[in-house]
């Protein structure tokens, strides 16, 4: 049995991967409407990714005798600056997350929740995952300033990363 304390908390992570599913959507949205299909379906696959992430905490939380819940959402930024705001606001938000989780870890270890803890450390190496990979697409940009075409092939290349399911992780 979780206690509550532990409950809590995890019921505020299935709420923020919710909201990290709904903040990608948003941006996949503008993407889309901004002329670069390729980061709208990377973007909208990190977007399932997500709700992916919110499903695996909400079916633990209540396997182990807790109730998860659908706590209140905000709006997520639907207007950006460019292509480069974009993924510098994923990257940021996913070190965000990365400082969420490990919180949560620290929590679980101080209550002695251990098989919480172990069912973290899942998200754990997938928040390494999350980082290497945003961090790797900023470098991308970095690479690209100034050349002609720089974001046509950051595009293409964001779409066959979504082909080969680069965006899932
Ligand atoms: Fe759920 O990993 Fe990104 O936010």
């Amino acid at each position: 049995m979780i206690s509550k304390k532990i409950e809590k908390e995890i019921n505020e992570q299935i709420k923020r991967e919710e909201d990290s599913s709904r903040i990608y959507l948003s941006m996949a949205s503008w993407c889309e409407t901004n002329g670069y299909p390729g980061a709208a379906e990377f973007l909208y696959e990190h977007s399932d990714e997500e709700r992916m992430h919110q499903l695996k905490l909400l079916k633990f939380l209540n396997d182990r005798g807790g109730h998860a819940k659908a706590l209140q959402l905000d709006a997520p930024e639907s207007g950006f600056k460019s292509l480069h705001d974009v993924f510098v606001k994923v990257h940021k938000h996913e070190q965000y997350i990365t400082k969420c989780i490990n919180d949560l870890y620290g929590m679980c270890m101080n209550e002695n929740d251990y098989t919480t803890a172990n069912f973290l450390q899942w998200y754990v190496n997938e928040q390494i995952e999350e980082e290497s990979l945003t961090s790797a697409i900023l470098d991308k940009f970095n690479l690209a300033k100034g050349e002609k075409g720089g974001l046509f092939h950051i595009d293409k290349e964001l779409a066959s990363m979504a082909q080969m399911g680069e965006g899932d992780e």
